[in-house]
């Protein structure tokens, strides 16, 4: 450990670096909270929708489908928004369908938010996957690819054009993946007369997961005034018992403004403010933020009032908007993980967005009992894998306290071809948009900026370096890394990371049904992974499919007992290294999920340790033992945890 006085003098200088970063990114992306001066409109519900099955899949734009009502222009189905399409007709070419779909939505906008010239009027999507267009009442507003961050465009100048008219929301999405996306596909065209149809194609991808598709979280429509707080950035630190809230607050529409920044705790009082748009708030007797069963009181929030009086001129604006502030700090050393000064080890998940009916589609029963069963296990973390999920999610981890790897959509980049300028280019739009919308939650960590990419091959060199650094000089305040899958001697990417995060399936993908040499080959791996690089390693993905309900004894592939042997096998070998430099452990995965079909899936992934319908299979059982083990070993339990029936 390094002196806590040098500790502190290198996050000043930090702190400084990263909001130089946050400037250079023009606008903001905060979370449509309600306040007193923003007001927001939840377009969830039931949208018309129609799937653009031409030859070229570009009817709709030939015909300009956005001109007039849907309804008008051919047949349309109820859509729920938000959900993924895909499972929820009984049409197989819909689940399949690759390229433009069209969703519509009237919406009665309140006549106040369209007279008041001082009111902005912003339309947000909070995920469409994979590229979307936005038209309202026919004049195009907005286009955004990518398929897992929220995009938003002001559409009040469309709309106070003719206030008669109903507010007709157009969004045409397309699933297709390119060798540019992220994460990349192809297209492939089948040619052979004698075998495909005329015009036959297939989207092929390297991922592992089923390419859902459609507007999966809400659609919102919110206000705030003319002129308005755009962006928060908040760094924190502490010294002694003295929290340090360093903030910035950009404010957009107005020359003149007057703020006044209050950081209030969770009893309702201020302990700490400031008038400027920009300093340093510090909190006598600061209460940290923990992470769950590491401390009897985790995710203690703070609450950063801000207040903006504007003036254009003419008219005077108000506008508030409160974030949510955990106190904490992130350090990583060559063999640890430091949360507030203290070891932390990951014990933990990872996920995916899925979930029967909805696929990837925001769900919060979904959500909240996905947090009971976390906190049931005693899982401390997760990873995001393989994309950014919900920031609602994120605002449970912050509030209880679960700590985050943030993942990009950086999955499955396996050709070359993806290494060239343009996937480079994307991938850096793509962290710059997740810092961007991320930065602020204290349930972040780390940054992910890929899974298991070809990082043997020569251009992942350049492509992975400034991937990282970019990122680093975003966020200089976290570390960074990237999950490999690929030889400690052949990875092009592992000098630039802060930690060694691997995967690996000893005894499934290699040497399968071979449990015994589950000891040896871990301990290969570790040691060869320290010894080349001495950095901090995570276990990132390690597990075995079992189909809930298949016993066989002596423990057999696919069965509960072959998966509840190879992570006992696991355990043995993470316990001889996790108190020397390994920092964590990432079971894959938390539930069963759907893949695209294929010889290795039985209807999807069956490597969850509960079912895709949140039930326990019994390795969920094993790993719950050991998680609450490791956390009455590593953290403080909170009392409530002595009475542990309330958990079996
Ligand atoms: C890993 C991938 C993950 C897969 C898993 C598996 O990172 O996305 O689902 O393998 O095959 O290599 O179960």
């Amino acid at each position: 450990m390094s002196r806590p006085g040098s500790r502190g003098m290198l996050r000043v200088l930090c702190v400084f670096a990263v909001f130089d970063a946050a400037w250079l990114l023009k606008a903001g992306m905060l979370f449509p909270h309600e306040s007193s001066s923003r007001e927001v409109k939840d377009l969830s519900g039931r949208w018309d929708f129609r799937a653009d099955y031409s030859s070229n899949r570009k009817q709709g734009f030939e015909r300009q489908w956005y001109k007039s009502r849907l309804a008008l222009t051919g047949p349309v189905i109820d859509m729920p928004v938000p959900a993924s399409y895909n499972d929820l007709t009984q049409d197989p070419a819909l689940r399949d369908f690759i390229g433009w779909v069209w969703y519509e939505r009237e919406v009665v906008v309140p006549a106040r938010w369209v007279s008041d010239e001082g009111t902005r009027l912003v339309l947000r999507v909070g995920s469409a996957h994979y590229y979307s267009v936005v038209w309202v009442n026919g004049v195009k507003a907005t286009e955004h690819e990518g398929g897992h961050l929220p995009f938003e465009v002001e559409i009040g100048s469309i709309i106070r054009k003719d206030p008669s008219l109903p507010c007709r929301i157009t969004i045409a999405v397309n699933n297709t993946l390119t060798l540019s996306t992220l994460p990349p596909g192809t297209i492939q065209y089948m040619t052979d007369r004698t075998k495909y149809p005329d015009g036959y194609f297939v989207q092929n991808i390297n991922f592992d997961f089923f390419n859902y598709a459609g507007i999966h979280r809400p659609v919102l429509l919110y206000t705030t005034p003319k002129a308005y707080i755009d962006d928060i950035t908040v760094v924190t630190d502490f010294m002694d018992n003295t929290g340090r809230v360093k903030y910035n607050v950009l404010v957009q529409g107005a020359a003149e403004v007057a703020l006044k920044v209050t950081l209030i705790d969770r009893d309702g009082h201020c302990v700490a403010s400031s008038n400027e748009s920009s300093g340093l708030l510090k909190v006598p007797d600061v209460k940290l933020w923990w992470p769950y069963l590491m401390h009897v009181n985790p995710g203690y929030l703070y609450s950063l009032e801000v207040r903006l009086l504007a003036s254009d001129g003419r008219s005077t604006y108000e506008d508030v908007y409160t974030l949510p502030v955990g106190i904490r700090t992130v350090n990583v050393t060559k063999t640890q993980f430091l949360i507030n000064n203290k070891p932390f080890y990951f014990h933990g998940v990872n996920k995916h967005e899925d979930a029967d009916i909805r696929g990837k589609g925001f769900d919060w029963p979904l959500i909240v009992k996905d947090f009971n069963l976390m906190k049931w296990l005693g899982a401390n973390s997760f990873r995001t894998s393989h994309y950014p999920y919900a920031e609602e999610i994120l605002q449970m981890c912050d509030r209880h306290g679960i700590v985050v790897i943030d993942e990009s959509p950086g999955v499955g980049i396996k050709d070359i071809r993806s290494y060239g300028n343009a996937s480079l280019k994307h991938h850096l739009d793509v962290m710059d948009e997740l810092v961007r919308r991320d930065k602020n939650h204290a349930s972040v960590v780390m940054w992910s900026v890929a899974n298991e990419p070809a990082s043997e091959m020569g251009p992942a060199e350049h492509y992975f370096k400034t991937v990282i650094k970019h990122t680093k000089a975003l966020d200089p305040t976290r570390p960074v890394t990237y999950v490999t899958a690929s030889n400690y001697e052949r990875d092009r990417g592992a000098p630039f990371v802060d930690v060694i995060c691997v995967n690996s399936y000893m005894s499934w993908y290699h040497d399968p049904g071979h449990l015994e040499v589950i000891d040896i080959q871990l301990n290969t791996q570790f040691e060869n992974w320290y010894g080349k690089y001495h950095k901090p390693i995570i276990q990132s993905e390690y597990g075995a499919d079992a189909v809930a309900g298949l016993h066989i004894d002596p423990p057999a592939m696919f069965t509960e007992e072959y998966q509840k042997e190879v992570l006992l096998n696991y355990h043995r070998a993470f316990d001889q290294k996790r108190k020397h430099y390994v920092i964590g452990e990432l079971i894959w995965n938390f539930a069963d999920f759907m893949t695209a079909q294929g010889v290795l899936r039985v209807v999807g992934n069956k490597k969850g340790i509960f079912t895709r319908q949140r039930q326990p299979k019994a390795a969920a059982f094993i790993l719950k033992d050991r998680y609450w083990k490791l956390a009455n070993e590593t953290g403080t339990l909170p009392p409530w945890t002595k009475y542990p029936c309330l958990f079996s």
